[in-house]
């Protein structure tokens, strides 16, 4: 029985297939487990569009840390099904479970302190996304599970120094068909920027408030007629503005 009642709970979890974004690399080096980061301590996603938790997560750890960056820097995060890693010894489930196609977006807000600011009222502008390739038929996701949970962008060029909290996150659509459905997991890096970039938005937006739940990119259905997570072959505008462009 109790080895029956232990197998069942390992899938239980096990079929879940969340993930954390829970480490940083800058040009390739890695910044350590957590480190420079605001991430939830455990893996369930956000599922109301309204909530605090859309800023960074769930409240979780909170790092001493700021992320020295200089603009233009080659930006990782790193995405696995748990906090260290895979959930146990060959996880089919991670870095995320391949069901939980979607976006991954990154969007930055400029604070005074980025180990100290309240995340609330930022006003965030968007950076860089990776929604669906009709050609591929890839997500985003799909390169973050290729990548073995590494999602790489640069930081633009044109990014005024001083401190942002980096806000990435993954929107996991496979079943957001449904209202309330769409699975959204984030959490924000500390960073300190060096550069000449001057950029300042002339656009920002609210989280939580940049997005309803009845969006149109976030209430949808993602299977084609052969039940495919192909989008029915239609391109996927991801929620929220467009990445900013320098
Ligand atoms: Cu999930």
């Amino acid at each position: 029985m109790k080895f029956s009642l232990v197998s069942f709970l390992a899938y239980a979890l096990s079929v879940e297939g969340h993930a954390i974004f829970q480490k940083v690399s800058v040009n390739g080096a890695d910044q350590g487990s957590l480190t420079g980061l605001r991430a939830p301590n455990n893996n369930n996603p956000v599922q109301d569009v309204n909530s605090q938790n859309m800023i960074c997560g769930q409240s979780g750890s909170r790092s001493n840390t700021v992320i020295n960056v200089k603009a233009g820097d080659r930006i990782g995060t790193w995405w696995q099904h748990v906090i260290g890693g895979a959930q146990f010894s060959g996880d089919p489930d991670n870095p995320i479970a391949k069901s939980h196609k979607g976006p991954v977006m990154a969007y930055l807000a400029k604070v005074d302190n980025a180990a100290t600011a309240s995340q609330t009222g930022l006003k965030w502008f968007k950076i860089w996304q990776d929604g669906f390739d009709t050609g591929s038929k890839k997500w985003g996701v799909d390169n973050l599970i290729n990548n073995n949970g590494w999602v790489y962008f640069n930081l633009p060029q044109c990014i005024a120094p001083g401190q942002y909290l980096l806000r990435v996150e993954v929107l996991a659509l496979h079943s957001a068909g449904k209202q309330g459905q769409a699975q959204f997991y984030q959490s924000c890096a500390q960073i300190n920027v060096s550069g000449s970039g001057s950029f300042t938005p002339s656009q920002t937006v609210s989280i939580p408030g940049v997005y309803s739940a009845n969006d149109p990119s976030i209430l949808i259905n993602i299977y084609g007629a052969q039940g495919q997570p192909d989008n029915g072959g239609k391109a996927y505008n991801p929620p929220g503005p467009a990445p900013i462009k320098c």
